[in-house]
Order: structure tokens, then C-alpha cells, then sequence
């Protein structure tokens, strides 16, 4: 069991690490690299965009995907680790719409169009199932009115689409870094290796590894919350 343990907390310390230092580069990389942060209708304001997704839709995402895991919670009321877990998940909510906000209205106020990129098409998916996500969650498993036979079909299903949206939202990450820096990177271009594109590929890489190491921590049988009976 302590062996169990140690192996959690070490892949814990590496996804926190990881998932910290994947805000901290997108931070760099519109402050140092790009035009820095404001909410003008420049891409100032584009810039939250990256920092608010990076931020809340994959960070704050990735926490609240493993928060039954963490096993000095295991005596806290499953009531309050839902609470946790959904309040999490709304601020993440919030900050992706916020993001969406300043892409809208970077865009509108500089007439680029709107929704015709892969990147778009699959972020704003991405956005859309996380809201109804978010609402089932609420509606059947926080608040106390769902029957335990409509929570038990509809877990399995909940957990399925939590980390589809996840990995979608990563997916779509990488493709808007990608595009982005073809857009950006013109003199000297992406393909010449400037240091802004190795740094922002690296950025994208720290990305998918924080994916990956969520993905097993929640995927370990072994580090699941035991259950209570009734429940
Ligand atoms: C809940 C809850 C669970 C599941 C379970 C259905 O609301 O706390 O552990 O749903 O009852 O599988």
C-alpha cells in the first residue's frame, strides 16, 4: 500500500510540475515573445486567449480530473470532493469562455473571420460538450434529486466524456499553437528554428505530457477512491 503511494505522489508532484510550468511558458511566451496582455481589440487582447485556455481548460481541467484520487481526501465527504470537483470545473468553464471572448473580439475588431479554422471547429466542440458536461454532472450527481439507478448508468458515460473532452482540449491546443505560429513566425519564419518556435513547440510538448501523466493517474485502479457503501 505505501509503495501504491509513494508512486502516486511522485506521478502527482510530476503533473503538477508539469501542468505549472506549461502556464508559466504560455505566460512567457505572450509577454516575452508576443505583444503581452490588454483587453483592446489588439492582439493584446487575442494573447489572453492561450494564457486563459492553458490556464483554466487544461490545468485547472487536469486537477479536477484527479481530485477523488488524492488519497489525504479519503475521509472528506464524497459531498464535498463533488463540490471540489464541479467548482473546479465551472471556473475552468468560465475561463474558456472568457478566452472565446477575446479570440471573438480580437477578431471582429480586426475583420478576420470567424470559426474557419480545424482548430476553431474542434475548440469550440470541445467548449460546447464541457458546458453540457458540466450541467449533467450538476443536475445528476451534485445535487441530491437524480436516483441512484440514473447515477449509476449515466457514471461510466460521465467519466467516458470527461476525458474525451479533456484529450480534445488538448488536441485542439496543439493545432492552435501550431497555427498560431505559422501565422506569427514570418521574418525569420517557423521552418528557420527561432527561438520563439522552439520554445513554443517545447510549450506544446509539456502540454501533452501533462495530459498523458492525468490520463494514467486517473486511469490506475488501484488510486480510485474507495467506494462507500450505499453510494
Ligand atoms: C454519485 C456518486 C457515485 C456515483 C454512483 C453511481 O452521485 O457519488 O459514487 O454517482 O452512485 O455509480
Amino acid at each position: 500500500a505505501m509503495e501504491g503511494y509513494r508512486g502516486f505522489l511522485g506521478l502527482l508532484v510530476s503533473a503538477l510540475l508539469v501542468g505549472f510550468l506549461s502556464v508559466i511558458f504560455t505566460l512567457i511566451w505572450v509577454l516575452h515573445y508576443r505583444e503581452g496582455l490588454g483587453w483592446d481589440g489588439t492582439a493584446l487582447e487575442f494573447n489572453w486567449h492561450p494564457v486563459l485556455v492553458v490556464t483554466g481548460f487544461v490545468f485547472i481541467q487536469g486537477i479536477a480530473i484527479i481530485v477523488y484520487r488524492l488519497p489525504w481526501t479519503w475521509k472528506c465527504s464524497k459531498l464535498l470532493m463533488k463540490s471540489i470537483h464541479a467548482g473546479l470545473n465551472a471556473v475552468a468553464a468560465i475561463l474558456a469562455i472568457i478566452s472565446l471572448v477575446a479570440v471573438f473580439d480580437f477578431h471582429n475588431a480586426r475583420n478576420i473571420p470567424n470559426m474557419y479554422s480545424l482548430h476553431s471547429w474542434v475548440g469550440l466542440t470541445a467548449v460546447i460538450l464541457y458546458i453540457l458536461q458540466l450541467l449533467l454532472g450538476f443536475f445528476v450527481f451534485l445535487l441530491p434529486w437524480a436516483p441512484l439507478s440514473l447515477r449509476a448508468l449515466l457514471m461510466p458515460i460521465h467519466v467516458y466524456s470527461g476525458l474525451l473532452v479533456f484529450g480534445t482540449v488538448i488536441a485542439a491546443v496543439l493545432m492552435g499553437v501550431t497555427e498560431k505560429l505559422i501565422f506569427a513566425l514570418k521574418n525569420p519564419a517557423y521552418s528557420t528554428f527561432p527561438p520563439e518556435g522552439v520554445f513554443t513547440n517545447t510549450l506544446g510538448l509539456l502540454i501533452l505530457v501533462f495530459g498523458a501523466l492525468i490520463f494514467w493517474i486517473v486511469t490506475r485502479p488501484q488510486w480510485k477512491r474507495p467506494k462507500e457503501p450505499n453510494s
